[in-house]
């Protein structure tokens, strides 16, 4: 687990040491100065606020697989805010949504090759202690703390990387034993 004060964006850094770092290495920050969504979005990252991190990981899948990650992710983060008394739900792919209203976002990259993944990054905000959203967002937004759940940022991220650890190995261990069993049809044995 890397652990910053500040960071443009823990994707983007995620991404830079992809290459390098092992799978299950865990960048998160306090702020994000750059925090960004889909094509180019703007995500609200204020310091001490929420929980700003990101994943890298490292499965043997073909790229095409790689938007099921993204699908694990919102299922473990309803999951653990469900196991925490938080009822929420998935506006899929990427958001989720407390009392109709955006408390987490979900932004996966990936470093591919034509056939193969490199490495794959899932970035994960959820709005804990925010009180106060900047103008645009003020009406779609919302945080754990302003809808009355007064809950610890690290017992939130214990909890869904425990249930993503669980989802994740399931998944990948399912496509393993998949690809094995074509090669055998292939190979007739
Ligand atoms: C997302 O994109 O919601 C993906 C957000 C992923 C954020 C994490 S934090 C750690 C990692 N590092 C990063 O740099 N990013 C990831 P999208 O579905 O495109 O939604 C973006 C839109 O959500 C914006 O255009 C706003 O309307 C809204 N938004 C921005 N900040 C928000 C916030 N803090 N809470 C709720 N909604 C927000």
């Amino acid at each position: 687990i890397l652990h910053f004060d500040t960071i443009d964006s823990t994707n983007d850094y995620a991404k830079e040491i992809g290459h390098t770092t092992v799978e299950g290495t865990i960048v998160i920050s306090e702020e994000q100065t750059k925090g960004k969504g889909r094509l180019g979005k703007q995500f609200y990252s204020k310091s001490h606020d929420g929980i700003w991190m990101s994943i890298v990981l490292k499965p043997n899948i073909m790229p095409h697989k790689a938007p099921f990650i993204t699908l694990i992710a919102g299922a473990s983060i309803t999951s653990a805010l469900n196991k925490l008394g938080v009822e929420t739900l998935i506006k899929w792919p990427n958001d989720i949504i407390l009392n109709n209203k955006k408390i987490s976002g979900i932004l996966t990259e990936l470093s591919t090759e034509i056939e193969r993944v490199n490495h794959i990054v899932v970035g994960i905000g959820v709005n804990v202690k925010t009180m106060e959203f900047s103008q645009e967002i003020s009406d779609i937004a919302t945080s754990l703390y302003k809808e009355g759940h007064k809950i610890s940022r690290v017992d939130i991220i214990r909890k869904i990387l425990k249930e993503f650890e669980n989802l994740y190995l399931q998944y990948i261990n399912k496509e393993l034993k998949e690809d094995e069993s074509l090669r055998k049809k292939i190979n007739n044995e």
